[in-house]
């Protein structure tokens, strides 16, 4: 970049109001790098002749070598429209869905987008996620229809059918906002409805919703893309060419003399011009008229190409001259006619002109953020922007007014950290030296010459040397020419941190209200900081030194070290941004992770969380190829888990090093940078380690042969049978039902277990609700713990009641008769898709927050023991009996618990312990409190470990542990065996996938997908071409390779988005063996061949180590027939 420009940013940065913050969304190469090429280079960063060949912004090597972009980057444009000058900081993201997360990190930072379609391929799976992205960040978007050379010259459209396809798209992303519009209305309304059904309880008086006024009421005219409005405009990319039709407007009302105003209502849409009576008038189908958007505009387009295709030379001159343009000789003469038209068009419709004025024209500046925005982003979770402190709320005030006075709060908000090579920084890069600094270094050798000839002198005279100077050249060779001409240059200071470390992370930021200095202090506010909490803590008006305050969970305080203008696959040092930019800041990397909120007042709350659309899903185990490098690995894991937004990394407690990723493609980058950048070393990769869950299934009515269970007679006894699988130890009874009972090894209590199946419905609610699971979870046990402090916030309550209402909807049925009350946890971790149901009558502790039912003495009984059963439970869900994976879908029903005889020696120890003092006891042993609940004066029970903590430890531990310990063992043994006596299934991980392929390929793509065990759910023709769309689900498990080989066999033709979607039950039986003589018959003695589950299973088993059972041929010897052998 020009350095002089630098000064140029710099000012601009300080006009809030002309500064625009957008990003470039699309579908997977859709042209989001190739037009931003084409901006980038009227800047003259690039030069116009590369646009959209170098791909500016994909400055990584896999990014050039794949052509795709893997990492949002961000560089800052300078654009002048009207006399007006605009900053325009341009984000460019990457579109394939392994990346996702990082377009979330890109549209926060963000005041508008802009949304690019490729008008072949029309609306894709893509689009629509970042355009919901969009959405959800309340973020203004405007589109760029691309690829309209693609039209001409590959489709063969006449302009006709170019306009009907450019319709249809139209229609379909209008259609998408519709949707996304009348969704976010409807929920604002039933939150307004709820609201004032609140205030209405307490007053009499019934009112009538109706749920359509809020639809009506609401104007969304301005959220829908026309080009009439001016968000739309029409572009190819790599011919630099592109236009809205208010630049056609302008034209022709000079030439035609109809108002400009008028034709821009009706340059689009159908309407056609009378030539001789200069009127416009609705195109009458029947007489075959032509819509002005294709006879002005479209025709002209198709001819220009049309003469180019064809070398029309004549005709090509004469079009350059009514257009008034200069083609250089260069051009003109040059074969390929890409050249020319790109020559041609880029200088009569400049994409970069008509794509920046309608950026700056239609999307907000920093100044117009909404209130609506700064609230959503300042609430987290559940809260609701009232509930929040005074002080926090006052902050509103600072985002909105986006001041840079120096009262106005800092507040920055940091998306995600990149790492780049510390040699690359600003600070450590030789520089050319600046004018001053030359001069103070001739001074400074000036002074050392004179120095030297004085002390010469001091020590008698010099011999003259030959040639009659008296002193040789300076040692240092810091004697300044006379030219001045050289051009010197700094090196920098070392790197402070060791050599070692050569990656720097640089934080992309945004500055939302103040200005951002160079060394200021900040406090660093982490996801999870609450500023209520350093408000408890810290008393109002602090005046301690930041440093000095008392320490807060999540706040830390930092030096805002190194300031940068981000340019692409450069960085320019800046000292100060005023608020409303972008950034990067250097020297963050050891407080932020991954994203935080940084800002100068502790009053400020962390911004919510970005929304992730991927599930990271692929695992992999890494280690290193020499042991003794683990070191290295670790480190370098760190490193990455710091540079890539959604990339997970785990330590199992096998000890495995695992990284989660979204997808093939994304693994891929993460394992090249942690090879070639943050770790530097070789490393080994294991299989992908595939994701399983285990349940249970109703039992199947049929057999494998689609024979009716029960009508057969099984076959013999030389074969094993299905119940030995199932073999239960002694001591274990099981009912007809499936009822497991099980007694602890001290004989003491005795458990009742039952597993079902849970509708499939229950377990989607579930796992949809884990984070208010969670929530509730917290609530609980802060209730529990006799905190009351908390006040359960009315959204939360009304989120939860919600919850609670569609669970009763599902589970009907004399089976789960009052089955939702009686929910006592949920697991696997307290919230996931299993749950604990006691039958009890008096229970009264439902994981429902509320207050405890004080009256009871049975609850607190229950209350006491419920940590071990659950904590059994919670284990039995964490890994099943199949192969050690977690449980999805399973209910688990503690019908009985009999504790009587417990309850019997606990009454007579405690007889005996009458007079004993309170001795420190260990907090950890049993629970149990005699079902004495001892009310204290507040009204609420003393914790339970204080009572306890009065008996000793031999009263309740015998010679099998104390007696928690059993309880939870005995539970999870329990549910295990209730798992096993009911039908078992493995359920996969399954993938969506989007499949876009020609008619002639479509067979090979169906081949793929059947031997992947694939499934088409839909398959639909693009309207106006011959591409068609397949929707199917995909297994993980046969997922890997799946995008290339589709890709070999289609020779790149079609190429696969694999989204995570859901959790599939697999239908066969792992446990499966032939029974019944058809089912021999039909398959076999072995019958493994066709059982997946069981493959999986064993796979998975195998992997972690556990015991497989196998038939393992032993004597391989060709069957002999008794009667040949005789
Ligand atoms: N015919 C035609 N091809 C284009 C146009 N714009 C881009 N392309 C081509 O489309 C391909 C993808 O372009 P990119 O700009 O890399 O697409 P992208 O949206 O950045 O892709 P990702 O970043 O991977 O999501 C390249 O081969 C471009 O040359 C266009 O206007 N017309
Ligand atoms: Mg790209």
């Amino acid at each position: 970049m020009v350095l002089s420009s630098l000064d140029k940013m710099i000012q601009l940065q300080k006009n809030t109001a002309n500064i625009r913050n957008i990003c470039v969304l699309a579908h997977v190469d859709h042209g989001k790098t190739t037009l931003a090429d084409c901006l980038i280079s009227s800047n003259g960063i690039i030069s116009s002749r590369l646009a959209g060949k170098l791909r500016y912004m994909d400055s990584r090597e896999d990014e050039q070598i794949r052509g795709i972009t893997m990492k949002s980057s961000a560089i800052s444009l300078h654009y002048t429209k009207d006399n007006e000058e605009y900053l325009i900081n341009l984000i460019d993201s990457p579109g394939h869905v392994d990346f996702s997360s990082e377009v979330s990190t890109a549209v926060r930072i963000c005041d508008g987008c802009i949304i690019v379609v490729d008008a072949v391929e029309g609306v894709c799976p893509q689009t629509q996620a970042v355009l919901r992205q969009a959405w959800l960040e309340n973020i203004r978007p405007v589109l760029v229809i691309n690829k309209l050379d693609r039209l001409i010259v590959e489709l063969k459209f006449t302009p006709q059918e170019a306009y009907s396809q450019l319709k249809n798209i139209l229609e379909q992303i209008n259609a998408l906002t519709g949707t996304l519009f009348t969704s976010k209305v409807l929920e604002e309304r039933a939150e307004r409805e709820t609201e004032s059904q609140v205030n209405l309880s307490s007053e009499q008086g019934e009112q009538l919703y109706d749920w359509r006024t809020g639809l009506e009421d609401t104007d969304d005219s301005h959220l829908y893309f026309s080009p009439d409005q001016g968000n739309v405009v029409f572009t190819s990319a790599i011919d630099g060419w592109g236009f809205g039709i208010e630049h056609f407007a302008k034209i022709y009302s000079q030439k035609i003399g109809i108002k400009k105003e008028v034709l821009l209502k009706t340059l689009w849409g159908d309407y056609y011009i009378n030539m001789k009576a200069k009127k416009i008038m609705k195109v009458d189908q029947a007489k075959g008229k032509k819509p002005l958007f294709v006879q002005l505009i479209l025709e002209n387009i198709w001819s220009l190409y049309d003469a180019v295709l064809k070398k029309d030379r004549e005709k090509i001159e004469k079009i350059i001259t009514s257009l008034g343009l200069k083609i250089g000789a260069r051009e003109a003469r040059h074969s390929d006619p890409k050249v020319q038209i790109n020559a041609i068009c880029s200088q009569w419709l400049p994409i970069s002109q008509a794509v920046l004025a309608m950026v700056c024209q239609k999307l907000p500046s920093p100044l117009d953020i909404t209130a609506e925005r700064v609230e959503k982003l300042m609430c987290t979770g559940s809260q609701t922007f009232d509930s929040l402190p005074p002080e926090t709320q006052a902050l509103k005030a600072a985002f909105m007014r986006c001041g840079s006075e120096d009262t106005a709060p800092v507040i920055i908000f940091v998306s995600k950290m990149f790492a780049v090579d510390a040699k690359g920084l600003p600070q450590n890069k030789p520089r050319p030296l600046t004018q001053e600094e030359i001069m103070q270094r001739r001074e400074r050798a000036r002074q050392r010459h004179a120095e030297k000839l004085a002390m010469a002198q001091s020590q008698g005279p010099l011999e003259p040397t030959q040639d009659g100077s008296t002193l040789e050249a300076n040692p240092e060779g810091e004697e300044p020419r006379g030219d001045g001409q050289q051009v010197e240059t700094v090196t920098p200071k070392p790197v402070t941190e060791e050599g070692s470390q050569q990656e720097s992370f640089v934080a992309f930021a945004r500055v939302f209200s103040g200005v951002a200095r160079k060394g200021k202090k900040i406090f660093v506010l982490g996801p999870k900081y609450s500023p209520l909490e350093f408000l408890e803590r810290v008393p109002l008006g602090f005046s301690t030194p930041p440093d000095a305050l008392p320490p807060v969970p999540h706040l830390a305080y930092c030096t805002l070290e190194n300031l940068y203008l981000l340019m692409g696959r450069e960085l320019e040092n800046l000292e100060e941004v005023p608020p409303g930019n972008v950034l990067g800041i250097g020297g963050l990397q050891d407080f932020v992770l991954k994203s935080a909120t940084l800002c100068s007042l502790p009053s400020c709350p962390p911004f919510i969380p970005l929304s992730f659309e991927a599930t990271p899903i692929v695992r992999v185990a890494v280690e290193p190829k020499h042991p003794s490098e683990m070191p290295q690995l670790v480190k370098g894991m760190k490193l990455l888990n710091q540079a890539d937004p959604c990339v997970q990394i785990l330590i199992q407690e096998t000890g495995e090093h695992v990284l989660v990723t979204a997808g093939e493609v994304h693994l891929q980058r993460c394992l090249d940078d942690l090879k070639e950048r943050f770790a530097k070393i070789q490393i080994s990769v294991s299989e992908p380690i595939i994701p399983f869950r285990e349940t249970i299934t109703k039992p199947p009515k049929v057999d494998m042969v689609n024979e009716e269970i029960g009508r057969q007679q099984k076959v013999a006894v030389i074969h094993q049978t299905k119940e030995d699988q199932s073999k239960l130890p002694e001591g274990i009874q099981v009912d007809a039902d499936g009822l497991i009972t099980m007694t602890t090894p001290n004989k003491l209590a005795t458990l009742s277990v039952r597993a079902m199946p849970l509708p499939e419905e229950v377990t989607q609610i579930l796992e949809d609700n884990s984070d208010l699971i969670r929530s509730m979870e917290q609530l609980t046990s802060s209730l529990n713990e006799g905190r009351n402090a908390q006040v359960i916030p009315q959204k939360t309550q009304e989120k939860i009641q919600e919850f609670k209402g569609k669970l009763e909807q599902h589970l009907t049925g004399r089976k789960w008769r009052n089955i939702v009350d009686q929910i006592w946890s949920f697991g696997p971790r307290k919230c996931g898709p299993n749950i604990l149901v006691i039958r009890s009558e008096d229970f009264q502790h439902p994981v429902w927050p509320g207050p405890v039912n004080k009256a009871s003495r049975e609850a607190s009984k229950y209350r006491d023991l419920s940590n071990s059963i659950v904590s059994g439970f919670q284990l039995a869900t964490l890994s099943g009996p199949m192969c050690e994976e977690p449980l999805m879908g399973v209910c688990f029903v503690l019908e009985k618990w009999d504790l009587a005889k417990f309850e019997e020696q606990g009454a007579s120890e405690k007889q005996d312990e009458q007079n004993d003092l309170v001795k420190e006891g260990q907090r950890d042993f049993a629970r149990y409190s005699g079902g004495e609940g001892q009310e204290l004066h507040d009204g609420s029970f003393e914790p339970f470990e204080k009572r306890t903590a009065q008996k000793g430890e031999a009263s309740l531990s015998d010679c099998y542990g104390p007696f928690s310990g059993q309880l939870i063992a005995t539970m999870k043994e329990a549910c295990r065996y209730a798992l096993q006596v009911k039908p078992q299934r493995l359920m996969a991980a399954m993938y969506t996938c989007d499949i876009m392929a020609t008619g002639d390929v479509l067979g090979r793509v169906y081949a793929v997908l059947s031997k992947r065990e694939g499934r088409v759910l839909q398959e639909e023709m693009k309207e106006g071409t011959d591409m068609f769309i397949i929707k199917a689900v995909l297994p993980v498990a046969e997922s890997f390779g799946f995008a290339d080989e589709i890709r070999k066999r289609t020779s790149g033709l079609a190429s696969p988005q694999l989204v995570f979607s859901h959790w599939e039950v697999i239908p066969s039986d792992p446990f499966w063996v032939p029974t019944t003589e058809e089912e021999y018959l039909h398959f076999g003695e072995k019958a493994d061949s066709e059982n997946q589950a069981r493959k999986y299973m064993n796979a998975v088993r195998k992997r972690k180590g556990l015991y497989v059972e196998e038939k393992i041929v032993e004597h391989a010897e060709k069957q002999r027939t008794l009667s040949k052998n005789k």
